[in-house]
């Protein structure tokens, strides 16, 4: 059983994946509008990890005799400036959460809850991996500045990822 000011703070970083999610479609959505259908692919693989991550959450509430409770989704903005004003906000999003799951580790650690502790490990690692992945389409942007090819190229290049989905969210028959 977790604490009520641990399950809530839980129930918060839901929310935040579940946002992590939605801001994510919504750049691939922008991204659909501009024909860049890699980038879109990029983003909606990174929505659908987003899924993930919440599930994740969703079942360690119930594995800790908790309950969910689903809040009001913030609704994430329909418009970038540019793919590269995109990508900037894809970071500065990525150190924000980075920074939830650092919090919720130190709550865990200050109400002496090991096993939150524990499960926030996989978070921990899975940060810095999130925001060196985005960094590096990030750099390359900065690097292609305005240039059509260099943006072809890397629509290409991103086109090839391929979202790493937990069981659950894997469609059926595939
Ligand atoms: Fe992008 O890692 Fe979850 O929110």
């Amino acid at each position: 059983m977790v604490s009520e000011r641990m399950l809530k703070a839980l129930n918060e970083q839901l929310n935040r994946e579940l946002y992590s999610a939605y801001l994510y479609f919504a750049m691939a959505a922008y991204f659909e509008d501009m024909n860049l259908e890699g980038f879109a692919n990029w983003m909606k693989a990174q929505a659908e990890e987003e899924l993930g991550h919440a599930l994740r959450f969703y079942n360690y509430i119930y594995d800790r005799n908790g309950r969910v409770e689903l809040m009001e989704i913030q609704k994430p903005p329909k418009e970038w400036e540019s793919p590269l004003a995109a990508f900037e906000a894809a970071y500065e999003h990525e150190k924000f959460i980075s920074n939830s799951i650092n919090e919720l580790a130190a709550l865990a650690e200050e109400e002496k809850d090991y096993a939150t502790r524990a499960f926030l490990e996989w978070f921990i690692n899975e940060q810095v991996e999130e925001e060196a992945s985005v960094k590096k389409v990030l750099d390359k942007l900065k690097f292609a500045k305005d240039s059509p090819q260099v943006l072809f190229m890397l629509d290409q290049e991103l086109g090839q990822r391929a979202p790493k989905l937990p069981a659950l969210l894997i469609p059926q028959g595939e």
